[in-house]
């Protein structure tokens, strides 16, 4: 039922940009397309930020059918399998990783490096408020990678000992590039310890939407008792601006802050 999928998505038991995606266009097959337009808001409206789902309702609205679907479940899939591969190449021997919170795309990186045979160690945060990094920790643990899970304000304590910090992307923008909060602030400590910082996204994350919204999720993952009056804000993601970011690694090479602007409307 499309309550439940949406129920699944809003609570993360689908999570990353590139799994609700998949898990939509699933859903969409299933109907056979009927109600698109409307089954389609609300699916985007579960979780708005990434835009992988946007583009991939934007090419069905160009060509209703279940053959479009399946070609772009199909993209985002052998997507993975080329960011891994091309973005592997980055990675020495004997590297220590840091990423944040659970991305498909990244991981992707890791595990090919992992399967070419190079030694690494990849330092996981935990990833407040939904700790993610936890399921990223398992994942890389079960391959037999090396894992460090840290809390995330322990991220500056160990940056100086990484070679590389390796993130996700939910949307790839002209003012930055969107990832789980927390994205931004490895972002700066990468900076200031002189790491590279990789961004790892497929081109249906590049992201010309006029309307672009920050997901703010329930209070209470932050805190769930009664604080009388107090705010409480839980923004899900951030925008690391351009300058903060070395390469963007995307299933059609690796990129520039320049070169991935260019491909921006
Ligand atoms: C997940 C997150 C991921 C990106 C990319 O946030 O920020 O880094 O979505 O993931 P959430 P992928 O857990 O809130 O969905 O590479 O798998 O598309």
């Amino acid at each position: 039922m499309l309550s439940d999928l949406i129920k699944d998505i809003k609570t993360m038991d689908y999570q990353g940009a590139n799994q609700i995606a998949i898990a939509s266009l699933e859903y969409l097959k299933k109907t056979k397309l009927k109600d698109f337009e409307k089954v389609s808001k609300q699916l985007e409206a579960a979780r708005p930020t990434a835009v992988v789902l946007h583009n991939c309702l934007e090419a069905i609205r160009k060509d209703k059918s279940v053959n479009t679907i399946n070609k772009l479940i199909n993209q985002i899939k052998r997507a993975r399998g080329q960011i891994g591969e091309k973005g592997s190449k980055l990675i020495k021997n004997n590297s220590k990783i840091m990423t944040h919170c659970h991305s498909g795309d990244a991981l992707s990186i890791i595990k090919a490096a992992h399967i070419s045979g190079k030694k690494l160690e990849v330092y996981v945060t935990e990833t407040e408020p939904k700790h993610q990094g936890i399921i990223t920790a398992k994942e890389l643990h079960s391959l037999g990678i090396k894992v460090t899970l840290i809390e995330d304000p322990a991220a500056a304590s160990f940056m100086k000992e990484m070679n590389y910090v390796i993130v996700g992307c939910d949307s790839i923008r002209k003012e930055g590039v969107t990832n789980k909060i927390g994205t931004f602030d490895l972002a700066i400590l990468a900076k200031k310890f002189k790491k590279p910082f990789y961004m790892a996204g497929n081109t249906l994350k590049l992201d010309n939407r006029k309307k672009f919204v920050i997901e703010e999720r329930p209070v209470k993952e932050v805190y769930a008792g009664d604080l009388k009056g107090v705010k409480i804000r839980n923004p899900a993601f951030d925008v690391t601006p351009w300058d903060l970011i070395t390469r963007v690694i995307t299933e059609k090479g690796i990129m520039t802050p320049a070169n991935i602007k260019r491909l921006l409307k």
